[in-house]
């Protein structure tokens, strides 16, 4: 393939809801670009950016992938993004990597979560979108009733620019409101080969609705168009389509296409207009990109060959056969097969041996790769998602990608004991791979954390790491970090004394006990006077409180916020010694603070829920049952925000039972907040598991 320029590049992301046939277009349009050479089909596993086996049993896409459309001598770069929301953060970082979107949508199941939510991000990054309604050979396929939906449900400024001619299994061609001509496509051929007629009596009726609409539409952006208009004059087709490439960098207006992907009929229409209407890679506006490992000083980027390099890692994925392959996007400068670049972010030198350009799972060698393109290496040493790759003599760190925030969240365990280590080093791998897959140790619990988009995403990364790793993991509910704390002061003895042959140990202690406010911690004072426990004594009753504390009194969890002061004792001159008052430390610990009303402390969460207002009494209702306290609400633009305080225990499963009350349209971000006393029916139940807990560790031994 030739050599291309980022003027002559445009990058795409493909986004939109699950199944709604972004894999299919991105095929469709390699193939009737020619730049593929089959139609690949998603059903038997040949479609270029689907081709993982795995994948046609499961029948959703869970990487993105890449795959290019040469056409009027201009490279579109096409990234498929998975639709389903677990996946959700590959196409976050398909969109970063691109300059404009695609999103797609079913002719038959129209707007939904998915095309909203990436919609949302789209324009949120200013990226131009393009609607193209797929399927629309499909039985019930009606476009009508599509656009009228993205109207209502994401923007009131999408505007057809083609028409369908016929629909269903009778959609045979569309007819392009610019050039007022209909492609009719040879019906039986597959080939995306059309006829070229006037517009079909068929479609007259909706083309001149729509013809209007468009003119008066684009005309509304532009004051000296509106002008034109106005005085009745005619709008030229490259007037309009220079005054729509404006107002769609303004997120003013939103195209919309209707194509079979099946059928291959209209790709050529979306093709031309994204290479038309989309800009180039050359006019992105310029990053701002941090110099050097580390700080936040800032240098400007620009799309430009004769820059410094600056590449951005936006996808690393494991293939086989093949091993780590690294994504990314050339935002300046050149790169020569075989040229080292510096990964600012882990302080290494990578060799770009073998540079690629992908073509969903066929890699083509380039020699060089220009500016705003975007390229693939293989076997990379240590470069992950998120890095950039730049040189050593001008090093920087580009903005990281915003992925979204985890959703669902469980303890994972090695099957095989033995098998810890590799557990951690796997867990942290996948991480590197995949930032929306977090992985945290709770120093409380003892327990390794995961966290994910949903549960499904939870589930493929743990086939991942049997697959890549060796190590079987089970995924298992959290435990919950209980603490205990006082209530009331109280004093008392704590005395050790044994006499078993040559020395005896004798330390005693007397205490008192009062509680401290939440979140003040332990104290320890001394009030020893007259010597009544000799100095050197003193810290080892200290530390046995503290120890015994750890494992608290109630339910093992362990004792917080309390006061300790340290009035009485005695000692003796041959027996006592560290180990003795440290001990009396312990047994003081237990007489007194059981007389103190323990209590159980419970973690709470801060949660901030995003939601419909559709949703909005199911979502509290089902918070009211978690003991959820709400502290308020407020609009947004996704619809009403709820902050609420709820326990840690009552949270387990709530992401994916958020997602299914409200149709997967809602989101939560958690932080937690912390520890408040529990209600006594809820402490009773801990209390007594581990009292039961106990007693079989004591039957086992
Ligand atoms: N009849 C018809 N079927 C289509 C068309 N486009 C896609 N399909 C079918 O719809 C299903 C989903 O298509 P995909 O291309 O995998 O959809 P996707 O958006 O990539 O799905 P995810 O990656 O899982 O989000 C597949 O069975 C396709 O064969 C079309 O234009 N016409
Ligand atoms: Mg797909």
């Amino acid at each position: 393939m030739r050599e291309f320029k980022g003027s002559e590049i445009r990058n795409i992301a493909v986004v939109g809801h699950g199944a709604s046939g972004k894999t299919s277009l991105v095929d469709a349009l390699a193939f009737v670009s020619g730049s593929s050479k089959r139609h690949g089909s998603v059903k038997d596993g040949t479609a270029l950016t689907d081709s993982d086996p795995k994948k046609v049993e499961r029948g959703y896409s869970i990487n993105l992938g890449c795959a290019f459309a040469e056409w009027q001598d201009t490279k579109i770069n096409l990234i498929d993004t998975p639709g389903y929301l677990d996946f959700q953060g590959d196409a976050f970082a398909g969109l970063a990597a691109a300059d404009g979107a695609l999103c797609v949508i079913s002719a038959t199941a129209g707007v939904e979560t998915g095309t909203e939510r990436m919609f949302r991000e789209a324009v949120r990054r200013r990226d131009p979108v393009l609607f193209v309604v797929s399927m629309m050979d499909k039985e019930h396929a009606d476009f009508d009733r599509i656009y009228q939906q993205i109207k209502m449900r994401l923007s009131s400024k999408v505007i057809p620019v083609e028409v369908p001619i016929g629909q269903g299994a009778d959609f045979h061609g569309v007819v392009n409101l610019f050039t007022k001509r209909a492609h009719q496509f040879k019906r039986g051929v597959k080939t995306g080969e059309y006829q070229e007629t006037e517009i079909p009596d068929e479609a007259r009726e909706q083309f001149d609705r729509y013809y209007n609409e468009l003119i008066e539409s684009i005309s509304a952006t532009d004051d000296s168009l509106l002008e034109h208009y106005l005085e009745g004059g005619e709008i030229s087709r490259d007037e309009a389509i220079a005054g729509m490439k404006e107002a769609m960098k303004r997120m003013e207006l939103f195209p919309l296409f209707c194509v079979s992907n099946d059928l291959n009929y209209g790709m050529q229409a979306v093709l031309s207009t994204v290479v038309e209407l989309m800009p180039s890679a050359f006019e992105m506006e310029e990053l701002h990109a941090f110099k050097g490992a580390e700080g936040d000083a800032t240098v400007e980027i620009h799309a430009d060959d004769d820059a410094q390099c600056v590449a951005h890692v936006f996808k690393t994925m494991s293939e086989p056969h093949v091993g780590d392959v690294t994504f990314f996007r050339l935002f300046s400068g050149t790169i020569n097969n075989g040229d080292e670049l510096y990964n600012a972010t882990r302080a290494g030198v990578e060799k770009l041996n073998h540079l690629s350009v992908s073509q969903g799972r066929d890699r083509i060698e380039i020699p060089r790769l220009h500016a705003g393109d975007i390229g693939c290496v293989a076997k990379l040493r240590n470069t992950h998602t998120n890095d950039t790759l730049s040189t050593r003599q001008h090093p920087v760190r580009l903005p990281l990608i915003q992925f979204p925030e985890g959703q669902v969240s469980m303890a994972v365990h090695a099957a095989n004991r033995a098998d810890e280590e590799k557990l951690q080093a796997g867990l942290h791998r996948l991480h590197d791979e995949d930032p929306t897959f977090e992985v945290h140790y709770n120093t409380e619990t003892h327990e390794t954390l995961v966290s994910g988009l949903g549960e499904r995403h939870l589930e493929v990364n743990m086939a991942k790491l049997k697959r890549k790793f060796g190590v079987t993991a089970e995924l298992t509910k959290p435990k919950i970090a209980y603490r205990e704390t006082l209530k009331a002061k109280a004093e008392g003895q704590g005395r050790h004394k044994k006499q078993s042959g040559g020395r005896g140990q004798f330390g005693d202690c007397w205490v008192r006990f009062a509680p401290q406010p939440r979140g003040a911690g332990y104290a320890f004072v001394d009030e020893i006077v007259g010597g009544s426990i000799p100095r050197q004594y003193i810290p080892a009753v200290d530390k046995g409180i503290q120890e015994a504390a750890v494992r608290g009194i109630l339910a093992g969890y362990p004792l917080v916020d309390f006061r300790v002061e340290l009035f009485d004792g005695s000692y003796h001159t041959v027996d006592s010694n560290e180990m003795s008052f440290k001990m009396a430390g312990i047994l003081a610990f237990k007489a007194v603070a059981a007389k103190c009303k323990p209590v159980l402390l419970e973690p709470l969460d801060e949660l901030e829920i995003t939601t419909p207002d559709e949703y909005m009494g199911d979502v509290l209702g089902d918070l009211s049952s978690r003991r959820g306290h709400i502290l308020g609400t407020e609009p947004s633009d996704a619809g009403t925000v709820i902050r609420a305080i709820v326990p840690q225990a009552e949270l387990y499963g709530y992401g994916s039972s958020l997602q299914s009350m409200t149709q997967g349209r809602a989101s939560y971000h958690h932080a937690f907040k912390g520890y408040e006393e529990a209600p006594h029916e809820v402490a009773q139940k801990v209390i007594d598991e581990h009292a039961k807990e106990k007693e079989e560790e004591l039957v086992a031994h």
